[in-house]
């Protein structure tokens, strides 16, 4: 496996300090360029891939796309698509998308991810995976050497029925790892129901995961967990913007 990066620098002089959201508008503005007209594309969810789908509507607004077709990984991507008149299909109607982009919450150096902390693994790793390239835009605070390194949660989905007893057994799993398991609560301190209608088991991870494949095999065996949020092997170009540039790195 090789990992190649291509940089765009960023010109230094009197350019403003770049805000994280500057930062991830960049790495939007990159991945666009991917898009062409009549593709049927995969809508990501969260910060990033909302510039995204906004610079879509821009650019289908401005006649610059055109005969576009979008899946949304999520009901919010969905409301946004659809305020901005981007044309909306489902994975029955289209089972194969030509481009799906969306954001990351940890990136490894072999481009493996950690997505899922915005709550909408599931509808992004149907679509993704239906996707013939997969690109995925993030900025630099993303990038980690070992997936759970970053010691924000790794979220698994499972059904509400006995979500505990699904806890214990996710616990037991990473003991090693030194795992922490919490049940995902939204504002008000009630569970977090995803758009699915499952909740959410996020886990805490005091190493990296030692063994990305095997952990996803053994998380997928247990019984009430609907997905994890262990993406490997499904990116095929990762957009990095940091502030000395825009790296793109492909397999
Ligand atoms: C989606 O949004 C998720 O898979 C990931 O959890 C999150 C990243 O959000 P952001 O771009 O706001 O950091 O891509």
């Amino acid at each position: 496996l090789k990992v190649r990066t291509f940089t765009t620098s960023i010109r230094a002089q009197a350019v403003p300090a770049l805000t994280q959201d500057d930062l991830k508008k960049l790495a939007a503005d990159k991945a666009v360029v991917y898009v062409k007209s009549g593709m049927v594309l995969g809508l990501g969810t969260g910060s990033t891939a909302a510039f995204v789908v906004d610079k879509l509507g821009h650019l289908l607004k401005t006649g610059q796309l055109t005969n576009i077709i979008g899946i949304p990984t999520s009901k919010r991507t969905e409301e946004q698509a659809k305020s901005l008149n981007i044309p909306l299909t489902t994975l029955d109607e289209h089972p194969v998308l030509d481009l799906a982009i969306d954001g990351a919450d940890e990136v490894d150096p072999d481009l493996n991810l950690v997505k899922g902390r915005g709550g909408a693994l599931l509808r992004e790793k149907m679509v993704e995976a239906a996707s013939k390239s997969f690109v995925v835009v993030a900025d630099e605070t993303k990038l980690v050497s070992g997936l759970g390194g970053s010691k924000l949660a790794m979220p698994v989905e499972v059904v509400q029925f006995c979500w505990k007893y699904n806890l214990i057994r996710l616990q037991e799993l990473f003991k090693e790892e030194g795992v922490e398991a919490k049940l995902r609560v939204d504002g008000a301190g009630k569970p977090y129901v995803t758009d699915n209608f499952n909740y959410i088991v996020d886990l805490y991870f005091e190493t990296p995961i030692r063994d990305g494949v095997s952990a996803g095999k053994e998380i997928g065996k247990l019984e009430g967990v609907v997905e994890h949020g262990l993406f490997l092997d499904m990116a095929t170009a990762v957009i990095i913007a940091g502030t000395s540039g825009v790296e793109v790195k492909t397999k």
